[in-house]
């Protein structure tokens, strides 16, 4: 029986199953990451919702896990060593992941590279630019009268989706397989539609974008993962 006692986390939000991945998340594009890499590797998971909160995301308990107070991080009980593993900053999960169960992470040394490589892409740039261009041109930021941050982030999300325009023509997935650099890309894609952002990024014009997203969202993991663990409830 594993003992997460040593994880001020679990207190309050107990694990019913102590023995399986504990994940903490909302359903947000990085927190379906992790949701979605666990639906899809098949890992057993026990998944608590930790809302955007302060009351959550700055509770003591959650910033015993990450003090970065942003969502997801996981709990592993079985980590390296066998020891109870930790974990904050979805990039860095996902990778953990998919070397725990030798899954969509390529199969050689170079797949693996472009994988990591395309995965820091989002980390880097699509994921914190599109995030920027939701805050000025949809949330609380839209209000300010200055039209440059929301230009400038209109510009960097277009130059952004060009990018990944190219690098997905005659190809379905950003590199030769499904791989946890599309478990990354893909939500940031999505929340382009949440955002109303999608006219303004040109985003009839990206045909392969848009194929890609249409895949990414047939596949049955991604839909359960998607509302893992739910907004309300
Ligand atoms: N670089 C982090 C970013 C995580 C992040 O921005 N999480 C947001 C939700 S998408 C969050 O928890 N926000 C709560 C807050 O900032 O207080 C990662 O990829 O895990």
């Amino acid at each position: 029986m594993s003992d997460l006692s040593a994880f001020p986390i679990t207190r309050k939000w107990p694990a019913a199953d102590p023995g399986v991945i504990q994940l903490y998340a909302f359903p947000t594009p990085n927190g379906v990451k992790a949701s979605i890499m666990l639906e899809e590797t098949g890992l057993p998971y026990e998944a608590h919702r930790v809302t955007l909160s302060d009351a959550d995301v700055k509770s003591p308990e959650f910033l015993s896990l990450n003090p970065n107070n942003k969502i997801p991080a996981i709990i592993d009980p079985n980590g390296p060593d066998g020891a109870p593993i930790g974990l904050f900053e979805s990039g860095a999960i996902l990778i953990y992941l998919a070397e725990k169960s030798g899954r969509f992470i390529g199969t050689t040394a170079t797949e693996r590279a472009h994988i990591i490589q395309w995965l820091m892409w989002q980390m880097g740039g699509l994921g914190p630019m599109l995030g920027q261009l939701g805050f000025f041109y949809k949330f609380a930021g839209s209000q300010i009268e200055d039209p440059r941050p929301r230009d400038r982030y209109i510009a960097e999300a277009r130059r952004l989706l060009a990018v990944l325009e190219q690098r997905l023509e005659g190809r379905d997935w950003v590199c030769d397989a499904y791989s946890i650099a599309d478990i990354a890309i893909a939500p940031w894609v999505r929340t382009l539609d949440f955002y109303g952002a999608r006219e303004v990024v040109g985003w009839d014009e990206l045909t392969n974008t848009r194929a890609y997203l249409e895949r990414f969202l047939a596949r049955p993991a991604v839909q359960t993962g998607l509302n893992t663990p739910p907004r309300e409830g």
